[in-house]
C-alpha cells in the first residue's frame, strides 16, 4: 500500500494544487489513473491489487467487465492472468453491423463484476451496470483501485451494488503525508474538500439519480450523466468547447439571409433556431447548405415546429410534406396539448434518426396558458419519454434534472416586452437566476447594425452567468 501510493504520486495520477474538475468544482487534488498505462509494472500491479480485493472479498462471480477506458486495461490483465472470461462495453453503439453495445458472450442470468479506475459519485459505474443489467447479466459488485470517498459508495449501495476499493483517497493521503510527498497542511485542506463535496443520493420519480449537494454541475458533467440523451449529451458538449449557450432564432424569410447568418454567426451559436415555414423561397437545397455549415460550425438546427396535433397526423407532418423536417432537424418542439401521442408519433420518426425533440413547458407571452399544472404535466411526460425528450423549452428550470436541456426564448439585453404580447428578460436573469441553460434570441441580434458584434455580446453574456452559476467565473 505504501509503496504503490508513493508510485501513484510519483507518475502523477494524483497530483495536488488547485485543479477545475469537470463538474466545475475547484479541487485541491486531481486523480488521473489513465497515466498507469505508461508505467507497465504499475499497471500490473494496480491489476494485481484490484484482483486481491475481490479474493479478500470472497466475490464470486463469472465474468469481469472494466468500466472504459481506463479500466478496461487493468480488466484485460486481470482476465488475462486469471483467466477469466471478459466483456468490453462500448461507450455507444456501432452504427454499422451488430450494433452491439457490449462485446463478448453474454449468457444471461450470470454475475459480471465491474473493474473501475477510481470512484466519485459512481455515475460511470452504475451507467455501466445499467447496460450489463439491460443484457440480462447480474451485477452486484464492483472494486475499484481509489475511492474518493465522495458518496459514490452509498449511491452504489442504494443500486444493489456493493462497492470495494484498494484504497480510499484518505488512506493514500495519510501514507503521502507520513512519507513527506504531501504537507499536512495540503492534507488537511484535501479531506475538508472531500466532506464538503458528498454527494448524497436520493430517490426521484423510482430512479435514483445524483442530487447535487455539491455546487451545480457544469454541461460537460451533465453530459455524462447516465440518464442524458445522447443529441443532449453532444449539445452539452459543444457548448463547454464552444463557450456558447447562445441560440439564434433565425426569423428570417430569404434563404441567402438564413445561410448567411448561419455562415457568419456559426462559430457563436450552439444552436440554430428555424422557423422554416416562414422562408418565401425555401427548397431541400437550401437545407442542405445550412446543414452543411452545421456540420462546419458545429452547431445543432432546431426547427421550432411547435408540434399540437395527434401522433398520426404530427407523424406525416415531421416526416414529409414540403419540408422534410425530420431529415435535416436535429431538434423539434412540440406542445403537449394533445397529451402523450404527440410524443409518441414524433419519436416514431425521430428516434430512428437520433434525433431529440423539446416540450414546450412555458411559453414567453403574455397571459400563456401554459403554467402550473400544464407545465407539471409536460415534466411528466419528459420523465417518461426521456428516450427522446431532451428538454423544455421554458422559462426556467421548471424541475431539478440536469439530464434535461432548458431552453428559454424572449431574451434581450434590455426586459421589456413587444406590441404583440412577447416579454423580455435578460440573459443574466435567465440564466443567473432562473437556471436555464440556452438563451434563445431573435431580434434582439437580428435587428442589430452588426450581427456578429451583437450575437458576441449575447454569448459572453450568458456564458458569463452560466460560469458565476457554476462557481467558475473569472470575473469580479
Ligand atoms: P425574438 O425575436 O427574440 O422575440 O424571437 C423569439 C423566437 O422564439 C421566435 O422565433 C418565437 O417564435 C420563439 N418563441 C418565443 O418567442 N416564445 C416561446 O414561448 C416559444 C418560442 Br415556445
Amino acid at each position: 500500500m505504501e509503496l504503490l501510493a508513493s508510485e501513484l504520486h510519483g507518475v502523477e495520477a494524483l497530483r495536488f494544487g488547485e485543479f477545475v474538475l469537470k463538474s466545475g468544482l475547484v479541487s485541491p487534488v486531481y486523480v488521473d489513473l489513465r497515466v498507469i498505462v505508461s508505467h507497465p509494472t504499475l499497471l500490473n500491479r494496480v491489476a494485481h491489487f484490484l484482483f486481491q480485493t475481490t479474493k479478500d472479498a470472497g466475490i464470486s462471480y463469472n465474468c469481469v467487465c472494466g468500466v472504459p477506458y481506463t479500466a478496461l486495461p487493468l480488466a484485460t490483465i486481470i482476465c488475462s492472468t486469471n483467466q477469466i472470461p471478459m466483456l468490453v462495453r462500448r461507450k455507444e453503439a456501432k452504427e454499422h453491423g451488430t450494433k452491439r453495445i457490449v462485446e463478448g458472450i453474454i449468457n444471461s442470468g450470470e454475475t459480471c463484476l465491474i473493474i473501475e479506475d477510481v470512484v466519485t459519485t459512481s455515475s460511470s459505474i452504475l451507467e455501466t451496470a445499467e447496460v450489463l443489467r439491460k443484457e440480462g447479466l447480474k451485477v452486484t459488485d464492483a472494486v475499484v483501485l481509489l475511492d474518493r470517498e465522495q458518496g459514490g459508495g452509498a449511491m452504489l449501495e442504494k443500486n444493489g451494488i456493493r462497492l470495494h476499493s484498494v484504497c480510499t483517497l484518505t488512506k493514500v493521503l495519510r501514507v503521502l503525508e507520513q512519507q513527506k510527498k504531501v504537507a499536512s497542511a495540503m492534507v488537511t485542506k484535501v479531506e475538508k474538500f472531500i466532506q464538503e463535496n458528498v454527494c448524497n443520493p436520493s430517490e426521484q420519480n423510482g430512479t435514483t439519480l445524483i442530487k447535487r449537494t455539491c455546487k451545480e454541475m457544469s454541461f460537460g458533467a451533465r453530459a455524462e450523466l447516465p440518464g442524458t440523451h445522447p443529441l443532449a449529451a453532444r449539445l452539452f458538449r459543444l457548448m463547454e468547447k464552444k463557450q456558447s449557450n447562445l441560440c439564434l432564432s433565425a426569423d428570417v424569410t430569404k434563404s441567402t439571409e438564413l445561410l448567411q447568418l448561419a455562415t457568419v454567426l456559426g462559430p457563436s451559436i450552439c444552436v440554430l433556431k428555424t422557423h422554416i415555414d416562414i422562408l418565401e423561397d425555401f427548397t431541400l437545397q437550401v437545407i442542405k447548405e445550412l446543414r452543411d455549415l452545421a456540420d462546419r460550425h458545429e452547431f445543432l438546427i432546431f426547427e421550432d415546429r411547435k408540434f399540437a396535433d395527434i401522433g398520426n397526423t404530427v407523424k406525416h407532418q415531421y416526416e414529409g410534406g414540403v419540408f422534410k423536417i425530420a431529415s435535416w432537424s436535429d431538434i423539434v418542439n412540440t406542445h403537449v396539448v394533445p397529451g402523450p401521442g404527440v410524443v409518441k408519433g414524433l419519436k416514431a420518426v425521430g428516434q430512428p434518426l437520433q434525433r431529440g425533440c423539446l416540450l414546450v413547458g412555458e411559453m414567453s407571452s403574455e397571459g400563456s396558458l401554459a403554467t402550473g399544472e400544464y407545465t407539471k404535466a409536460a415534466v411528466k411526460m419528459a420523465e417518461e419519454y426521456s428516450d427522446f425528450v431532451l428538454g423544455f423549452i421554458s422559462g426556467s428550470r421548471i424541475v431539478e434534472k440536469p439530464e434535461f436541456l432548458y431552453l428559454t426564448p424572449g431574451v434581450q439585453m434590455q426586459a421589456g416586452g413587444d406590441s404583440l404580447g412577447q416579454k423580455y428578460l435578460s440573459p443574466q436573469e435567465v440564466i443567473g437566476k432562473k437556471g436555464s441553460d440556452i438563451i434563445i434570441v431573435g431580434r434582439g441580434i437580428l435587428s442589430a447594425p452588426s450581427h456578429l458584434e451583437e450575437a458576441e455580446i449575447y454569448r459572453k453574456a450568458a456564458w458569463e452567468s452560466y460560469l458565476q452559476r457554476i462557481g467558475m467565473s473569472t470575473q469580479v
